[in-house]
């Protein structure tokens, strides 16, 4: 267990073609959003059932709402962090790069990475639960209490995936073919525990991935890793990339010099 990648990492960096990151949490927490679990956490104050779930909302939307309002807010006004910024320089020196997250803060595509599959919706969208129309967070944060649909009336929820929903199809689809292909596969700040996103690295793994895990703290996938870094990905992201750039004799734009 180590922060560094080893020589096995390296060699893997020089050859791949395809490296594949798939995030929790905790690539954000260093910008400033809180994770979900641990002493820290979300749930720590909250109970999911009566925040993330759709009998939470039909039993109290105005509860669900001020809690989502919230963290429209705090989301706003953060920005992505080194962790977020490697990857998406990643992207500009491998062929086939793409970001799987369960994060619905679009911190991912802020930083400039555009393969990127989104399991847990996007805090920044919301829809009509009753007809299915879009509407952006200046139209929902504009009015008082819960908001309804200016077509049909009916409310507006977050586009996000509450415990117990199905996770959007194409985007599952498109995860589990990145995992398949992928030479190189990253499971980075999540604690693995929430399915079926955490069946992904496994299925990375069965396919032929080399498996690593970037994470202060063990996770339940670590005993099935290749390589454990310890330590945040704000740090570790950034030395990964650079050796990458090292490797390949590539400039940091992804140019050969
Ligand atoms: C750092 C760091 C730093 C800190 N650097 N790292 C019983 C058994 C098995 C499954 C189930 C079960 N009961 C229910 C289920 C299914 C359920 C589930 O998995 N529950 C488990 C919790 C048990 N799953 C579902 O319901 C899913 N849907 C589904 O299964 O559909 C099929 C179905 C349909 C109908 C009926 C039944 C089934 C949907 C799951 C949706 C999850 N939604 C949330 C909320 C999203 C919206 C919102 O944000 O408001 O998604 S919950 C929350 O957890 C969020 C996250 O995306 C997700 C994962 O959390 P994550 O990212 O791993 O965060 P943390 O906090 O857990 O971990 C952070 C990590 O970062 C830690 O490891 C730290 O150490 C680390 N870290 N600093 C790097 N600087
Ligand atoms: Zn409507």
């Amino acid at each position: 267990m180590s922060a560094a990648p080893s020589p096995a990492l390296s060699d893997r960096l020089r050859s791949a073609t395809s490296i594949v990151a798939f995030t929790g949490a905790g690539i954000s927490a260093e910008s400033g959003v809180p994770t979900f679990r641990g002493p820290e956490g979300i749930w720590a104050k909250f109970k999911p059932e009566e925040l993330a779930s759709m009998d939470a909302f039909i039993r109290n939307p105005a509860l669900v709402w001020e809690w989502y309002a919230h963290r429209k807010k705090i989301i706003a006004g953060i920005r992505p962090n080194p962790g977020h910024d490697a990857l998406a320089r990643m992207e500009e020196i491998i062929p086939h790069c793409a970001v799987i997250t369960q994060n619905i803060d679009n911190l991912h595509r802020r930083a400039g990475s555009r393969t990127v599959y989104e399991l847990h919706g996007n805090i920044e969208r919301n829809y009509c639960m009753k007809c299915g129309t879009a509407y952006g967070n200046d139209v929902v944060l504009g009015k008082p209490g819960v908001p309804e649909c200016e077509q049909c009336g009916g409310l507006i929820r977050p586009d996000v995936v509450w415990f117990g929903e199905m996770l959007p199809e194409e985007e599952w689809d498109a995860s589990i073919r990145a995992a398949e292909g992928a030479d190189i596969f990253l499971s980075i700040g999540t604690s693995a525990l929430v399915y079926p996103a955490a069946s992904i690295p496994r299925v990375a793994k069965q396919s032929g991935a080399y498996l690593v895990e970037i994470n202060p703290e063990p996770t339940p996938l670590t005993p099935l890793v290749d390589e454990f870094l310890q330590g945040p990905s704000g740090t570790i992201l950034p030395l990964l990339c650079d050796e990458l750039v090292r490797v390949r004799g590539v400039s940091t734009t992804g140019k050969q010099p």
